[in-house]
Order: structure tokens, then sequence, then C-alpha cells
């Protein structure tokens, strides 16, 4: 390592002094005037990883759902997988590092990790459409180059698009092209496959509108649509010609105010999608006749996803091991219909799509999805031999289903959760079962649910255990919520640290939403007094 080379860049990218920098859920999320020198170290460990696992690194210059203010990044690891966790350790280690401890922490790095440094380095980088992303992104190219790395800087791209890049080119090309029209190519062909198999037909069916949240999605998919050709037509909303990045629209505003986009006409039963500022979560709706706002969240769509692909199973006649993977904001009706009706096996891991994907790995097929949006299915690579020789050697309907099954496998992506593939997916099953989306909502009935956020003092004083959902920390805290969910029937409620805002979530569900608003607004009020509340006190 050239520690004068690095010196000399590094204090062009001087760190501010006075802050904490974490590396939470996906990676580091703040206000983007403070993480240039994040961006340049990124680069650095970037090639670090590199170089240990001899192989192609991504880094994404996103904030997803954050307001356009905040900027962040994260590291995609070979496969396409979110960091290992010992090294999101050591990338929070040096983007905390003061300029005089940089050279020992890298040398500490690489010793821990017995990096070969004379081996090559490879990382491709990825940026969203926020206006600080340009800029922060040259920082990682930096922070690359400094160490001696080669780089391909694919520029504005969605996160799943990054992560499919960076699967693709560790696997020689085998998961597909690692380019743009790659991807599109991939998705588009197994969809038109299909959608020529549906027997549905008509406008009502064909057209989707699509909130893209002023965000890179909307890019993405203009550039898609000619791939598309007569299976869907999607009509853009929120395309970032107007209005700011996740503000009053997309997925996260969606979800978490139980209502529609702003910028977006409804008329009653027309199905409607939106995504998140990067792309990789959607979440679907529709307004009924009488007005009423109907949300289908990520447990409906892995309700939908895994029936579907069950049913295949049955057709072709292969009995495999399907799993679905959930954390603690799971719709307790949707958990209950899952096991109970569908007969499925549902585990619940922390929140963050890394502890989501690493718990599906271990079945033959494992769905995972968030409430939010988030998610996709894995298929075992002898789940994918087998689908395709018997696609190849089946005939008549158990052909079809087995032919069906390769292209959804093909339309899925699986290196992470993908807002534009999870929508070909959902608009392919749809179609092939002639489902319209009022019968798909009616698999089962929501429990009234509400999400919260409190501003504390200190995140960290809240701790949590059972896949968050009891509180160890602060004392009294969890004793405090036990006695709130006691007061109302059907209920649940948890509180945890947000890894990418700097706010306690509180979710609370009950038998209706009167209750389960009134239950969130009395734990956000044990929050405030119990963990040091900040500013305002929460209003019911
Ligand atoms: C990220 C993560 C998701 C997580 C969400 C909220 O989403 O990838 O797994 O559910 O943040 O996390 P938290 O509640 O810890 O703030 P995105 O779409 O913002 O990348």
């Amino acid at each position: 390592m050239d520690f004068g080379a690095i010196t000399k860049h590094s204090v062009l990218h001087a760190k501010p002094s006075g802050l904490l920098f974490q590396y939470g859920t996906a990676g580091f999320r703040m206000k983007a005037e403070h993480l240039d020198h994040v961006m340049f170290r990124m680069g650095l460990l970037a090639v670090l990883r590199s170089k240990q696992t001899k192989s192609t690194i991504g880094v994404m210059v996103t904030a997803s759902h954050n307001p356009e203010e905040d900027n962040g990044v994260k590291l995609v690891d070979p496969l396409g997988e979110m960091l290992a966790p010992c090294w999101e350790e050591y990338a929070t280690c040096l983007a905390n590092a003061e300029e005089e401890d940089m050279q020992r922490v890298l040398i500490d790095i690489s010793e821990k990790e017995a990096v070969d440094l004379q081996q090559d380095a490879f990382v491709v980088i990825g940026r969203d459409t926020r206006p600080s992303s340009e800029k922060l992104s040259q920082s990682v190219i930096d922070g690359v180059t400094v160490l001696g790395g080669q780089f391909h800087d694919y520029g504005l791209l969605t996160t799943p698009q990054l992560h499919y890049m960076v699967c693709c080119r560790n696997t020689s090309g085998q998961y597909g092209m690692a380019t743009i029209e790659g991807y599109y190519q991939k998705l588009s062909k197994a969809f038109v496959e299909l959608t020529k198999q549906a027997s549905r037909s008509g406008d009502e069916f064909r057209s989707l509108k699509v909130d893209c949240a002023n965000g890179i999605g909307a890019l993405k998919l203009k550039e898609m649509e000619n791939y598309l050709s007569q299976g869907l037509s999607v009509q853009l909303f929120n395309d970032g010609t107007k209005g700011k990045l996740n503000h009053l629209c997309g997925a996260d505003f969606v979800k978490s105010h139980q209502k529609p986009p702003q910028g977006m006409e409804i008329k009653s039963n027309e199905r409607c999608c939106s995504f998140d500022g990067d792309a990789d979560r959607i979440v679907y709706y529709y307004c009924d006749a009488d007005g009423h706002f109907h949300l289908i969240d990520g447990d409906k769509i892995a309700t939908l996803i895994s029936s579907f692909l069950k049913e295949l199973l049955v057709e072709i006649g292969e009995n495999l091991n399907v799993g679905v993977v959930q954390t603690a904001y799971a719709n307790g009706s949707s958990t209950r219909y899952l096991e109970e009706v569908m007969k499925v096996p549902v585990y619940c891991t922390k929140t963050g799509v890394k502890h989501l994907h690493h718990k599906a790995q271990e079945f033959d097929i494992g769905v995972y999805f968030e409430a939010n949006g988030h998610g996709t299915a894995l298929f075992s690579k002898a789940v994918e031999d087998k689908v395709k020789q018997l696609a190849g050697e089946l005939e008549d309907k158990k052909g079809k289903a087995a032919k069906i099954l390769r292209n959804i496998i093909d339309l899925f992506n699986q290196a992470a959760g993908d807002a534009i593939a999870d929508m070909l997916v959902i608009e392919a099953i749809l179609a092939l079962k002639s489902l319209t989306v009022q019968q798909w909502d009616a698999l089962y009935t929501d429990l009234p649910n509400r999400q919260l956020k409190v501003k504390v003092a200190d995140r960290k004083v809240i701790s949590t255990t059972d896949a968050e959902r009891q509180a160890v920390t602060p004392p009294g805290l969890q004793e405090a919520i036990n006695d709130l969910v006691k007061k109302y029937r059907l209920s649940r409620a948890f509180v945890r640290p947000s890894g990418t805002e700097d706010v306690i979530r509180v979710y609370a569900e009950a038998d209706s939403q009167e209750s389960a608003d009134s239950l969130a607004h009395e734990v956000s009020l044990a929050v405030f007094q119990l963990a040091g509340g900040i500013g305002e006190r929460p209003q019911p």
C-alpha cells in the first residue's frame, strides 16, 4: 500500500469532527454533506475486499427511501449479496478513524483478513439520482484508484441492478450479461415468455400505474419499456421531472402513511404500485368503488409468490422445501395465513434484507419479503438445474408448469430485492392466474396497524432481542409495552432503533384501526419517556 499517496488523497476527503458513523441496516446513511470521507474510505475498503475475495465488489451510492438531502453508501459482496458482517465492522472502524490512524486501520484489516496486497482488485460503482450522488461516487473512485484498484463506473443504476452486475461478473456471465442491456434482455425475455402463456387479455390486465418516487426507477423503467413489447403497458408517475425524491410519494411513504402517493390520479379499482427511491422496494394498491384505499404490501406479495410457486411444484409433481422469511413488521394475518392455510413454514429475522436473504438460502426455494416491500425469492442451484432439466423433458401440463417455473426463476433478481423484477413477477403471476388486484387482496384481511417514529437523544439506548420483538434496554420499557398491549384485542407492539434514520421505530397492530393508532401512540409516549425522547412529545 502506498501510504504516501493514501494520505495525500485522504486529506482532500477530510473527516468532519464530532460525528459518529455506523454501517447500519443498509450501509452508511446521513446528510450528504457529511459523507465525502466515508465514500473515499469505502473505495479503499472495496479494493481490500476485492483483493481478499479475488472477486469484483460493488459500491452503491444511495440513501434509498431517505429524504433527498441524505445520501449513503453500501458495499456489495461477490455474489451480489450484502457485505459480510465482520467487514461491516471494518467499514465502521475505517469511517471513524482519525486521519493519523488510517494507516494502522488499513494494515489491521489487511492482516486480520490475510489480504494479498499484490492481488488485482476490481470495483463496480453505481449511483442513484440524488443531486449529491455524482460527486460522492467520484470520491469512491478516488479511493479505489489510490489503492491501485481497477473500476467500472455504471453511473445511474437502481440498487438491485448494481447487485445484478456484481453477480454476473463473478459468475463469468452465467447469471446474465453484466450490462444494462443484459439486465433488460434477461428479464424481458422471461416476462414475455410467461405472458405468452397467459390466457387473460384486455387493457385492464395489461396496464399498470407506477409511482417511481421521483427516483432512478423512472429512468430505468422508461429504458426498459421497449423490451417488454405488448406484455405490459406502464404509466409512470412521479418520474423525477418535477417533484422531490421520496417526498409524499414512493413505496415507503405509501406503506407508512397507508395512503396513495401525491401526483398520481387513481380511478377506482385500477392496479397501481410504488417503487422507493432506488427501486429495491415495491408495494401495490388500489382504491375501491367507495374510494377506500387498499394497500398490498410485501406480506401479500410474499403470499402471492409462494402460493404460485407451490402450485407449480404440485403441477410438476416435485416435493421441494419452500419457506417464507419475514420480519417482526409482518402483519399477524399474513403469518397466520401462510402457516395455517398455505401450510408454509414461516421464519422471522431481524430487519434488514441481509438477515432475510441469509435465512432464505436455507431452503430449496426461499421467499423473503419485508412488509415494506423489499424482497425476492431464492432458488438453490440444485433446484435451478432440476427445473431446467424438467422444462426440457416434461410435456403437456407438467411441461408447461416446468417452463413457467424456469422463466419465473429467470425473472427474479436473486441477488437482491428488486422493484422492477418483482413488478414483472407479480404482473406475470396475476396474468397467468387471471387474478385481479382485488382478488389478490382478498386472500386475507390485514390486521389494522400503525407505524410511528420517535426522536431520542441516542438511539443506542434501545437494544432488542427475539428478532427485535422484545426490548432489552432501557429498563422498564418492555414491561411498559406489555402492559399497554394488554389493553387492546388481537394486539402486538414492538420498538427498535432504525438503522437508516436517526429515529426509534414503533409498530403496533390491533383489532381496529383506532386501537392500533392508540396503541402505537401510547407506546411512542413510553419510548419518549423511558428512552430519552427529544423535541416535541409524540402527539396523538
Ligand atoms: C433499508 C433496508 C431494509 C430495511 C429498511 C428500513 O431499506 O434495506 O431492509 O427494512 O432500510 O430499515 P430501518 O428500519 O433499520 O431504518 P432501503 O429501501 O432504505 O434500502
